[in-house]
């Protein structure tokens, strides 16, 4: 019947094994016989996708009906990973997949295994936002992703001689496996130009924006299957191309060069993702990725919106915006541009919509990674934003002036302008001041916003700041990336805890259940076999999956103190080899992790890491006690063979400084125990699993704050005093781990021993040193080990990103789940198209 879409697609084993070979022959055009690995692959990917969509056109179709309010998360990163797996688990169909692939001579895990990353992130702020995606869409809450569809991710990381090596992730190749592009939504993006200060017929002032340069946004969408597989939400990301508007007037070489030149120009704008975690100064392409973003993004909220009401009173109760830290803090300029310059709103009633509408996450306090934009390049990129932002900020202080009159330093620290020179845009001020919610990410975090970054700020407006402590999906880093620990627990507490993660308290009394103990610790150890293999197929180092796998995987950054490990390593090495203390257990130390390839001293450690890793294994004496390996190219992929591995978790940065940590949760979660400071989200870890079943160490953010309003370190005086801390740094200075590059690592004695050391690190290390000493001697004891271990994984069901997105939906968005229908769960739904467009997507497959 016109208009109507009957479901055909199948779930059953049949029914995919004829969906594969149909898209083998006339997706790929190749039989069966001869298919690759990779055209099963995608193959599969194909039928997975049609699924998906069926599901997500359906998932509109009830929030239309509906009519529920939608939440919008804008992020630059979104740090997916692969889709293939967890769609599948999602859409619980993997084991009759498993069967399908059977019949065509392969194996799920082969062809799972062939998908590249889609590492669109650089790490926890994006590895965060697709966290959030799965947790939205399980929760069945109308929830979606903006972002960019860079050409190119984060970049790969080979090793050659202990250096970093980047090389290029071509993501796109892989994309249309996963998206469908919608050239139907493209939108147009207005950047550059000039003011004209004009009137308007009733002769009020009316400045109008002219002379820009157009880009158009393409977007992708790339379909987010909850669990159970009903509700299918969906990511949006912009591509950027040239406007068609360029090449109206090629009449002769000079116009088609210039044109060409324009359409590489524009396309430029979504070619990468910026490798860094921290910001640089007037990076002109980075703030254009921003605002593109943010034009596209909103540009598509407006006219969803529209389709329903013909004016914004209502905008706020339909439409709730998060912006994932400041990099779409542009958001609150360019929603205020829309609704006063275009659809006519009064300024007054325009600030009112914008700020009920926008929240914002603070996602960092380092100073390098808070954004400033130069005025003089905002006023060329974006003049009519400008003035946006000069009159909110004109408004707000003279808020500022009523409330403390005279305050001239108040009024300095918290305009969004920053005096210069150059003068600046500071971007956390205008997100505070744009939105109705400021959230940090862990207790410790949101104390140290309010107390720190932004006291004025609190003081004025106490009750937008809040606390949304993170989470990690447990389909993600359970369900896909430990299947044997799942299932052991489901066989012991019964289905159903993996949306409802707090049931793994059940699991508590198996901690004292010798079997259960036993089969647990079984699990385990098929794991690091598992990684053991991966490690040795890519540093040709062999583990012994006996030993105590300790391991810290993240991004390399001072602040998180791989050298701190490092010192502890060395200190183990010379205890063994100098003083004959031999560990009670072999240990296997194991890292991963990026360097932004511009930040040098990250890069030297991990030439550091591997320096250590060899001198060991070059001694004699030490190699069957202690190794070292350094897993390359660390991304959510590698993560998910690591964790599930891991007898420790190191999460060590300087307190103050993580302002939350998820890697933290995704350990604790697959039964490793951490040992950790008092940062982030450890806190409340430590909390969650009990003081007796983590290894805490180091100072609290208080007492190193309070150090350095004092000046009171002093770590020459430690070194001085502490002979085996003089020895660690010692050795360092001289050749012995860089025999055949003399002076090599001579630069980290200075910096350790700097008054001004920012990170602590001898601070901290023997408070250290002690607890890892602590942790190898309990490992030791199995029973108590597997009963701490059980007893984390059964107390960090709090972490589950369904619990912080409930929280969001309850305290930030006012945003409620819209549950399948009767007829959806019975899968008897007819889908009835309202916009004609999407029945020939629909019919196209
Ligand atoms: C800043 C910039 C500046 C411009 C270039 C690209 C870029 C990319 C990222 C950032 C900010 C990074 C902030 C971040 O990733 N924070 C992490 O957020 C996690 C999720 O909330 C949290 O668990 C980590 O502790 C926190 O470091």
């Amino acid at each position: 019947m016109e208009g109507e879409l009957y479901v055909r697609l199948g779930y059953t084993m049949d029914a995919l094994y004829r969906s594969i070979t149909r898209h083998l022959a006339y997706s790929l055009g190749v039989v069966p016989t001869q298919a690759s690995k990779r055209d099963i692959y995608l193959a599969l990917s194909y039928s997975v996708r049609d699924r998906l969509l069926e599901k997500m056109l359906k998932t509109n179709q009830r929030y239309e009906d509906s009519g529920a309010k939608r939440l919008y998360y804008l992020s630059m990163e979104f740090l997916i990973g692969r889709s293939l797996a967890n769609n599948l688990r999602a859409m619980k169909i993997y084991d009759q997949v498993a069967e399908a692939l059977q019949l065509l001579g392969t194996d799920v895990e082969t062809i799972c295994d062939q998908e590249r990353d889609a590492a669109l992130g650089n790490g926890g702020l994006g590895r965060l936002a697709a966290c959030f995606l799965d947790s939205m869409a399980s929760l069945d809450m109308p929830g979606f992703g903006y972002g960019l569809h860079y050409d190119y991710g984060l970049f790969e990381q080979d090793i050659s001689n202990g250096y970093q090596r980047e090389k290029p992730d071509s993501w796109i190749s892989e994309a249309p496996a996963l998206q469908v592009e919608r050239a139907d939504a493209a939108c147009i993006v207005p950047m550059y130009g000039r003011i004209e200060e004009t009137k308007d017929k009733w002769g009020r002032h009316n400045p109008l924006w002219l002379g820009w340069n157009l880009v158009t946004g393409v977007p992708y969408d790339i379909p987010i299957a909850g669990y159970g597989g009903l509700t299918v939400n969906r990511l949006r990301l912009f591509a950027a191309r040239p406007s068609t508007e360029f090449d109206i007037k090629i009449f002769n070489e000079g116009d088609y060069l210039r044109a060409v030149e324009q359409k590489i120009e524009s396309e430029k704008i979504s070619k990468i993702l910026y490798p860094k975690d921290s910001y640089e100064a007037g990076r002109e392409l980075r703030l254009i990725q921003e605002y593109f973003l943010v034009a596209c993004s909103l540009n598509d909220i407006v006219r969803t919106y529209e389709k329903d009401y013909s004016d914004f009173n209502k905008f706020p109760e339909k439409v709730a915006i998060q912006l994932n830290d400041t990099h779409p803090a542009l958001a609150v300029a360019e929603l205020m541009r829309i609704l006063v310059d275009q659809k006519w709103v009064p300024w007054e009633r325009a600030w009112d919509i914008t700020n009920r509408t926008i929240a914002y996450t603070n996602h960092t306090l380092l100073p390098e990674a808070l954004e400033k934009w130069p005025e003089s390049l905002l006023a060329r990129l974006l003049p009519r934003h400008l003035q946006f932002i000069y009159d909110i900020n004109q408004q707000f202080l003279d808020r500022v002036v009523t409330l403390w009159p005279g305050d001239v330093d108040r009024m300095r620290n918290m305009s969004i302008m920053e005096e210069g020179p150059p003068r600046q845009v500071r971007m956390a001020n205008l997100a505070i001041v744009g939105a109705h919610s400021v959230n940090g990410v862990s207790a410790l975090h949101t104390d140290l916003i309010k107390k720190s970054l932004a006291p004025n700020f609190f003081e004025m407006w106490p009750e937008r700041f809040n606390n949304k402590t993170n989470g990690i999906t447990p389909r993600r880093w359970l369900c896909v990336a430990n299947p044997n620990l799942h299932d052991l627990i489901e066989d012991a507490i019964g289905p159903g805890f993996v949306t409802d993660l707090e049931r793994l308290r059940e699991l508590e009394p198996f901690a004292e259940d010798p079997a259960f103990c036993e089969k647990f610790m079984q699990v385990k150890h098929g794991n690091k076999e598992r990684l053991k293999d991966v490690i040795f197929n890519t540093t040709v180092v062999e583990v012994d999956p006996a030993s105590l796998f300790d391991v810290q995987v993240k991004r390399i950054h001072e602040y998180k103190r791989q050298l701190m490990n490092v010192l502890g390593i060395i200190w183990e090495y010379l205890a063994l080899t100098e003083d004959g203390v031999e560990p009670v257990s072999p240990k296997t130390f194991i890292f991963a992790g990026k360097a932004a390839p511009g930040y040098w001293a990250a890069k030297q450690l991990i030439k550091l890491i591997h320096n250590v890793g060899n001198t060991i294994e070059d001694d004699p004496r030490a190699r069957d006690f202690l190794k070292v390996a350094f897993a390359p190219n660390f991304r959510v992929t590698l993560a998910e063979q690591i964790i599930p591995a891991a007898d420790i978790s190191q999460q060590i940065s300087t307190a103050g400084f993580e302002a939350s940590g998820t890697g933290n949760m995704k350990f604790a979660l697959n039964g490793a125990l951490t040992i950790g400071t008092m940062d982030g989200a450890n806190i409340e870890i430590s909390q969650k699993v009990g003081r007796e079943n983590i290894y805490i160490c180091g100072l609290t953010a208080y007492e190193i704050e309070k150090m350095k309003r004092a000046g009171s370190y002093k770590p020459k005086a430690m070194y001085d005093k502490h002979p085996m801390i003089k020895r660690v740094v010692d050795s360092l200075a001289s050749d012995r781990f860089c025999p055949r590059e003399s002076g090599l690592f001579a630069w980290l004695k200075d910096y350790l021993l700097a008054d001004n050391e920012m990170f602590f690190h001898l601070a901290d290390l023997e408070s250290y040193v002690k607890t890892r000493e602590l942790s190898t001697q309990e490992y030791v004891d199995k029973t108590l080990w597997a009963k701490k271990a059980i007893l984390n994984v059964a107390r960090v069901g709090h972490f589950s990103s369904d619990r912080t997105i409930r929280q969001y939906a309850e305290e930030i968005w006012d945003l409620v789940a819209i549950p399948p229908t009767e007829a959806e769960k019975s899968g008897k739904l007819k889908y009835t198209p309202s916009d004609p467009s999407s029945i020939a997507t629909a019919r196209a497959w």
